[in-house]
């Protein structure tokens, strides 16, 4: 007995022996790689807030394999690109296609990922069949109810208790706070967005539901958002968090304007998002802002400035942008949800050709081979210095 005694003292005094060994070696730096790897992005913000990533229709397939094995690395949450539009879930009147859909919520599912549903009303890639009668003409605001309730029972319905959120409506404001004259605004008038909401919640109550926009630092834009979550909570519907989508570049939007927005649709009693983020470097025509997809201009080579690369100094001050978009969001966890950025790879962003077709930009957080831009370890290192908020 006493000889077992001995031999667990003796165990314990190795262990602990063992501890403060590996502890002055990891201070010295002189662990394996394998005990010092970097944390995955996702683990790096686990707690604070998710961090997720549009996917496209090649990384929904499986062809692009190597975003795809970032995507599960890095990401706990996905949104689709493009799939989950109307134009490609209901081409047709009646006719839906969930080919793509379908995988890519069985990927989020395999996954674990935290999936969003994106996006249920938009006046974009809207099939024209929407709007329009049999004469030709405009649809009657009944007629239009009826399709924005068929669509959305429909494909809400069918990811129901699978697919976590919805982008209900997206981008339904000017700048200056006004209602985007879109067909459904219209034809159906200002309930069309309540009703989207309604509509959705009935096809899944679980289902956290949201609203989207770009410019939320706007202050019109900002002030018409926070309008419509006062309307709509007063009138006991549900409107569970806002987007902002986040297409900024080096120097739009000011990290005040963008802290305020934050604050501000946070009072309103919403959670928030940086739902589209990216950061473009390649200087904007007329240092325009916002993500307008109508506004486009001619391609020259002297707007196209970074085909081989881009310099240090220019890639060190996106690093200090997202540094600071993220350090913003940190500190203000309690009611930052999730941060999604709007592609994995340079490659594939939408950014190379808007507002200007057939541009090389860099505004991704991973290169053109999917190799992690620097500043990867400078977002894991700055939430390390975050501790979580237990709000
Ligand atoms: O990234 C999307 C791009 O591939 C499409 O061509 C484009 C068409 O409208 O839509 C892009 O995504 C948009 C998103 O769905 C809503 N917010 C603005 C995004 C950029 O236009």
């Amino acid at each position: 007995m006493l000889k077992k005694q001995r031999i667990m003292s003796l165990k314990k005094h190795l262990y602990c022996l063992y501890l403060v060994v590996f502890a002055a070696l990891s201070w010295a730096g002189c662990t394996s790689p394998e005990t010092t790897a970097m944390p995955t992005l996702k683990d790096a913000y686990a707690g604070k807030f998710r961090i997720g990533t549009a996917m496209n229709t090649d990384q929904i397939t499986g062809t692009d394999a190597a975003s795809v094995a970032v995507i599960k690395e890095h990401f706990n949450s996905i949104v689709a690109e493009n799939c989950m539009k109307s134009e490609i879930l209901q081409p047709r009147e009646g006719k839906f296609d969930f080919t793509l859909s379908d995988q890519f919520v069985e990927f989020g599912t395999a996954n674990q990922q935290f999936i969003v549903g994106h996006t249920l009303v938009w006046h974009s890639q809207t099939p024209s069949w929407f709007f329009v009668g049999e004469d030709g003409r405009d649809v009657s605001r009944e007629e239009l109810i009826a399709r924005m309730k068929h669509h959305i029972t429909t494909v809400v319905g069918r990811y129901k208790g699978k697919v976590h959120a919805w982008d209900v409506v997206n981008e339904a404001f000017e700048d200056d706070g006004s209602y985007r004259k879109t067909k459904f605004f219209t034809i159906i008038g200002k309930e069309y967005i309540p009703l989207a909401f309604e509509f959705a919640r009935t096809a899944d109550p679980n289902a956290e539901l949201y609203y989207n926009d770009y410019s939320m630092y706007h202050e019109g834009k900002r002030k018409a958002v926070i309008r419509l979550i006062e309307e709509m909570k007063s009138a006991g519907l549900r409107i569970d968090a806002v987007g902002m989508h986040g297409h900024y570049t080096l120097a739009y939007p000011s990290l005040n304007s963008f802290a305020q927005s934050i604050q501000q649709l946070g009072a309103a009693g919403v959670q928030v998002m940086v739902t589209e983020l990216d950061i473009s470097v390649i200087p904007s025509p007329y240092e325009m802002q916002g993500a307008e997809i109508s506004t486009r201009f001619s391609y020259t080579p002297e707007k196209d400035p970074y085909t081989e690369g881009i310099p240090d100094s220019i890639a060190k001050l996106q690093t200090d942008r997202y540094k600071d978009f993220f350090k913003v969001c940190l500190q203000h966890q309690d009611v930052v949800s999730r941060i999604t950025v709007w592609g994995v790879n340079d490659l594939q962003s939408w950014r190379n050709d808007w507002p200007i077709k057939g541009r090389t930009d860099y505004p991704l957080l991973f290169d053109r081979k999917n190799q992690p831009k620097p500043v990867m370890e400078e977002l894991v290192r700055l939430a390390s210095q975050y501790t979580v908020n237990p709000g």
